[in-house]
């Protein structure tokens, strides 16, 4: 029995199926997953000392790589004077005043501890401003696991099978709406049936729970449009997106402008952090400033601030990064392309920048629909091939790959070398 299967054997007993979070348990790809030792740049290292090329990246948030220097000295620097005071201090204004100074549509900002909850307060704070209660979300996105948001879900909710979850109170999810992801009309439709009551438009800018589905043209500046026209506020949630496919996250990328934006992943550095932000006539609604209630122990706790201070400032410093990671993601994935069709194999490869996946299906895949023709068990025994060849990729055909600046080329033809050694 390997190191990993003994730690899950025990950890079975004591945390819900082993593991801190669903997907992590790889249920849908393999028996037990791998416990991880350390990492450092492009490699994880697992308590078996095995070493894999690391497409995972904590999900998102190591865009500089495992265990940079810079961001472990800020940390191991900022320990030095406490780990927590349950007081304001000057980290977290550096913080809000470094994004909001260079992310134009983000003029004030509150500091939380996860996606989730980044998401939760957003939602509350739309539908504190706007006076209205539904929420349209789309089919296949994933925005943490706030009851309102658990619904068609995608990430971990899609890779269990559980199309929605157990103790999800109708009362919860009945003000939300499900929209099509690519599919503008579908939007309207719900917009003008509610009679305009809807507070927010919540969208993953580019689909990345649902495997990575990018915005078709003109999706997203549609969004933008009709929330306008029918009284709604756009909520980007760019945890994933944000600050990885430039500075600005995807509302840079994509010049589209969102009335509120969440943030986690890159935003922390890999400490546990979220944020959510937008114009200030909204946020100002956020206690103790306005009466929408959110509040966090830990929520701008000074390492995490520092880790994720430093992390913005170097994005911001060389953001060459952003070209790096776009080239790398055109090499990969593009060689990806170039080897399914010398194969004359019918799958499909998504891709936007350092994210993208491989969908094992014949069928464009343009939204949670069509994502769901993936042959599951395909996609198994791909990840099984890479994994036990020192490849670990996400346990999910439902989830993106992250490149991060410190994957090489040689990581990458690497990779493209398994990957045609496998089909
Ligand atoms: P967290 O609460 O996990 O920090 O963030 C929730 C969240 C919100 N919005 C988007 C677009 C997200 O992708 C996420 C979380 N992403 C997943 C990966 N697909 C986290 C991995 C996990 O659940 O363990």
């Amino acid at each position: 029995m390997s190191r990993s299967e003994e730690l899950f054997a025990r950890a079975v007993k004591r945390i819900p199926g082993g593991v801190n979070s669903p997907v992590r348990a790889y249920g849908s790809v393999t028996e037990a997953p791998r416990f991880i030792q350390g990492a450092v740049g492009s490699k994880i290292f697992d308590v078996d000392g095995n070493a894999y090329i690391d497409y995972i990246d904590s999900w998102g948030p190591m865009i500089l790589g495992h265990n940079d220097e810079r961001i472990k000295d800020a940390v191991i620097r900022a320990s030095e004077n406490g780990l927590s005071f349950g007081c304001a201090t000057e980290k977290e204004v550096e913080m809000a005043e470094f994004i909001c100074e260079r992310i134009p549509h983000v003029e004030m900002i509150r500091m939380v501890n996860s996606g989730t909850e980044a998401v939760m307060s957003a939602l509350r704070v739309a539908r504190g401003f706007t006076g209205k209660s539904k929420i349209i979300k789309f089919a296949g996105c994933y925005h943490g696991h706030t009851d309102a948001m658990l619904v068609s879900a995608g990430s971990g909710v899609m890779t269990s099978g559980v199309p929605d979850s157990a103790g999800v109170p109708k009362g919860c999810t009945e003000d939300t709406m499900i929209a099509m992801y690519n599919n503008l009309d579908s939007v309207e439709r719900l917009l003008t049936e509610s009679n305009d009551q809807v507070a927010a438009v919540i969208v993953e800018p580019v689909g990345a729970n649902m495997g990575v589905v990018p915005p078709v043209d003109g999706f997203l500046q549609g969004l933008r449009r009709l929330c306008d026209e029918h009284g709604a506020l756009l909520i980007f949630d760019e945890v994933i997106t944000g600050f990885r496919l430039n500075f600005s996250g995807a509302a840079g990328f994509y010049h589209v402008t969102p009335d509120l934006v969440t943030y986690g992943k890159i935003i922390g550095a890999g400490m546990p952090v979220g944020a959510y932000g937008g114009r200030k006539e909204i946020m100002e609604m956020v206690a103790p400033a306005g009466p929408v209630y959110q509040a966090g122990t830990l929520s701008g706790n000074p390492i995490a601030m520092a880790a994720g201070l430093e992390q913005l400032k170097i994005l911001w410093e060389d953001q060459e990064i952003y070209t790096r990671l776009y080239q790398k993601g055109q090499v990969l994935y593009d060689g990806i392309r170039r080897i399914l069709l010398e194969k004359d194999l019918p799958y499909q490869v998504n891709s936007v920048s350092s994210l993208g996946c491989i969908f094992f299906t014949g069928e464009k895949v343009k939204n949670y629909a069509t994502a769901k023709t993936s042959d599951t068990k395909k996609f198994a025994d791909y990840f099984q091939y890479m994994l036990n060849h020192g490849v670990h990729m996400a346990p999910s055909q439902f989830e993106a790959m992250f490149l991060s600046d410190a994957h090489t080329q040689e990581d990458i033809d690497t990779t493209l070398d398994l990957i045609n050694r496998y089909f």
